[in-house]
């Protein structure tokens, strides 16, 4: 694609903004970084093209992401009054079902548009601009920015920052190039506050959270000469810490932090079942895996749920692990 097309896309955006009055901003349901970052950003600069915003999601925003400035103006799809907005965009959301209750909101609309970055994307709004080779959603709204003309103010620096490092794993994944370091280049140039956003996002956990890695390291195990590590969480462990399943985010990783290890489990009792978390390092899959027992994901990182008792569940993920580490 040239310069040209390319910016031709993002004008059109901009094109229908500007005839718009009220604009209804909508993400994915359960939010991270680059879901809201993204849309925090997008309706700021909407903001500064003189229209009305509204901001809606699904789920609320997460214990872990309450320092972006006014996030606490997002509402949920039942707090939305009979408001005419007369544009929807959807950002970071690759098809409609991951809209949640916002998608009856966004597809009343006259006018539709998505603004994304997941190859999955099903095109689901009437303006589609859904950029793959860009690692983060953040990084498309960034380029709505340079096509506006507008230099990025604080605030946009620290959404737009949040959303790239979100989704690049704080700039470790392979789908960063260099445009992502200019973007965030302009970010510093912004003022952006490197360390304070980069300690929230990334080192701050809540209480209950630490308290929950305390427990699931300490069951850690080894299998295979250390080729294959497995942790637990079990109900009392949830009892013990006042944790929910929220605490329990990221933990799995720890388990392929250690040398020679290429595969790990998160067994994790729920209400639901047992709800695994697998990890394994290239050229090791463990989406097949998943897949069997009824889950899914990608091929270093999937998950299943497994209705049996706590043991007889983690045996059988054991066993296929093992299978497909030595077969
Ligand atoms: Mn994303």
């Amino acid at each position: 694609m040239t310069n040209g097309q390319r910016n031709s896309e993002f004008h059109d955006i901009l094109r229908l903004i500007g005839s718009a009055k009220h604009v209804l901003l909508c993400t994915h349901l359960a939010p991270d970084g680059d879901a809201l970052g993204s849309m925090l950003a997008l309706a700021s600069l909407v903001t500064r093209l003189g229209k009305q915003t509204t901001m809606v999601c699904h789920d609320p925003v997460p214990g872990y992401l309450l320092f972006l400035p006014e996030q606490d103006k997002i509402r949920l799809p039942a707090q939305i009054g009979d408001e005419p907005f007369d544009l929807a965009i959807s950002v970071d959301a690759s098809d409609a079902e991951r809209l949640g209750d916002s998608y009856a909101l966004f597809s009343k609309c006259p006018v539709t548009i998505q603004m994304d970055h997941h190859q999955t994307n099903t095109r689901f709004a009437q303006h589609n601009l859904v950029l793959e080779q860009l690692p983060a959603s953040g990084s498309v709204v960034f380029r709505l920015f340079e096509a506006a003309e507008l230099s990025l103010t604080k605030q946009e620096a620290i959404y737009l920052y949040t959303a790239i490092s979100t989704d690049t794993g704080n700039f470790c994944f392979s789908s960063i190039s260099d445009e992502t370091f200019e973007q965030v280049a302009a970010m510093m140039r912004a003022d952006l506050p490197l360390i304070d956003t980069a300690r929230q996002l990334h080192l701050m956990r809540e209480r209950e959270q630490v308290l929950m890695l305390g427990r699931a390291l300490n069951s850690l195990q080894f299998y295979l000469d250390g080729r294959l590590s497995g942790m637990t969480i079990t109900r009392q462990d949830y009892l013990d810490c006042g944790a929910t399943e929220e605490h329990t985010d990221k933990i799995v990783n720890h388990g392929l932090y250690i040398p020679g290890v290429q595969m790990c489990y998160l067994a994790n009792e729920t209400e639901d079942g047992i709800k695994f978390s697998l990890r394994s390092i290239a050229p090791y899959q463990v989406s097949d895996i998943a897949f069997r027992f009824g889950g899914g994901g990608h091929a270093q990182a999937a998950g299943c749920t497994i209705r049996a008792p706590l043991h007889e569940a983690v045996n059988m993920v054991r066993q296929a692990m093992e299978s497909e580490l030595s077969p």
